[in-house]
């Protein structure tokens, strides 16, 4: 898989990552992209092919600006976490609905999330 260009920093991710119909990531592509998430924390659902992460943060102003950078983010490349918050905490579940399970979007959208948690804390 091509990967230049994306989820590396903040920069927009490659367009050509997003083209076309979004794939279930194979089991080389797992190894090869999963590792660096598992981490910094991230780890693969049981019983759902996705991604999960909780983070905590100092208080809630903070969170909040965490979930407003990654919300922008977000609807900027038409895919979207599901999430949940109460106060510092934020869960962040990431899978792709059009293919039913993890692809490249995924990890791209998690490695901009990673880069704003950091310089949230
Ligand atoms: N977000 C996620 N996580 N997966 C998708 O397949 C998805 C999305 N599809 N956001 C987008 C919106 C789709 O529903 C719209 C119509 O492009």
């Amino acid at each position: 898989m091509d990967t230049e260009g994306m989820g590396r920093g903040t920069e927009a991710p490659n367009i050509r990552a997003w083209a076309g119909k979004a794939h279930r990531l194979s089991a080389e592509e797992r190894d090869q992209l999963l590792p660096n998430l598992r981490a910094v924390g991230w780890n693969e659902l049981e019983g759902r092919d996705a991604i999960f992460k909780q983070f905590h943060f100092k208080d809630f102003n903070r969170a909040f600006g965490f979930m407003t950078r990654v919300a922008l983010q977000a609807e900027k490349l038409d895919h979207h976490p599901e999430w949940f918050n109460v106060y510092n905490k934020v869960h962040i579940t990431l899978s792709t609905h059009e293919c039913a399970g993890l692809s490249e979007r995924d990890i791209n959208l998690a490695s901009f999330i990673e880069q704003v948690a950091v310089s949230m804390t």
